[in-house]
């Protein structure tokens, strides 16, 4: 019997792999080491023809969408800001939930003119004020947002917020809501599920169970 293509699944480390672990292992997938602890970039798990490629969060659609991994894990924050037209989400994860808001300093009086908006989701917040008929200029950061408000470099942040500590700890606080159901979902590569089709649907059948 020849064996069948390795499988490459993409997760961040942090909460998301955390998160995974339990949905991974009721799918009888385990990896071999600890992503934390370990310098490697592709991990082996207990079975030979399934790899995890450890990247950054917001590259996972970026893999997934070109196939350098067959499926990934990526947030719904993530998603949406990427777009592309490469990718399948067949499957709410429900893990590592969150909510995409706008925040600002606390009692702050409306900022006058053309609002700054610092952010790491640009095409998020872009389409979030056209929306609402607004013109904003929009300061693309990458990380640690909640500084930017309080050093005057934008009158808001557009950032995922989950128990609003982080915030409040900055003297911020949330404005309004952009996306209430942020959670991970299980992406796909289109290509990876026509030629893998059994094998794919069987792991997303396993894993949806684990998920219920
Ligand atoms: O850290 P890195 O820059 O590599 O990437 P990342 O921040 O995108 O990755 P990671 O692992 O932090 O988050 C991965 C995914 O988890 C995100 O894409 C979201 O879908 C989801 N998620 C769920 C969150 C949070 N909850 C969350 N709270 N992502 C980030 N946060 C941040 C939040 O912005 C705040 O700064 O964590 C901080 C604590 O949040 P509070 O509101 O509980 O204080
Ligand atoms: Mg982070």
């Amino acid at each position: 019997m020849s064996a069948q293509p390795v499988l490459k699944i993409a997760l961040s480390k942090g909460r998301i792999f955390k998160e995974s672990l339990p949905l991974l292992a009721e799918a009888g997938i385990v990896p071999a080491e600890d992503p934390e602890k370990s310098r490697k970039l592709i991990l082996d798990t207990n079975q030979d023809d399934i790899k995890l490629v450890i990247i950054r969060a917001t590259d996972v659609p970026v893999y997934v969408d070109y196939g350098a991994a067959d499926i990934g894990v990526a947030g719904k924050d993530v998603l949406l800001e990427y777009g592309g037209q490469g990718l399948y989400e067949p499957l709410d994860l429900k893990i590592a939930r969150c909510k995409l808001v706008v925040a600002g300093k606390k009692n702050m009086p409306a900022p006058q003119g053309r609002l700054r908006i610092a952010t790491k989701f640009v095409n998020v917040a872009r389409r979030h004020y056209a929306e609402q008929g607004k013109q904003v200029e929009i300061i693309k950061l990458y990380g640690s947002m909640e500084l930017a408000p309080l050093v005057g470099l934008a009158d808001y942040i557009v950032d995922v917020m989950d128990t609003g500590n982080t915030l409040k700890a900055n003297g911020l606080e949330w404005k309004e809501d952009i996306e209430t159901n942020i959670s991970s979902r299980l992406v796909v590569n289109k290509a990876a599920m026509k030629m893998q089709h059994s094998r794919i649907q069987n792991l997303i059948q396993q894993i949806s169970q684990a998920v219920k």
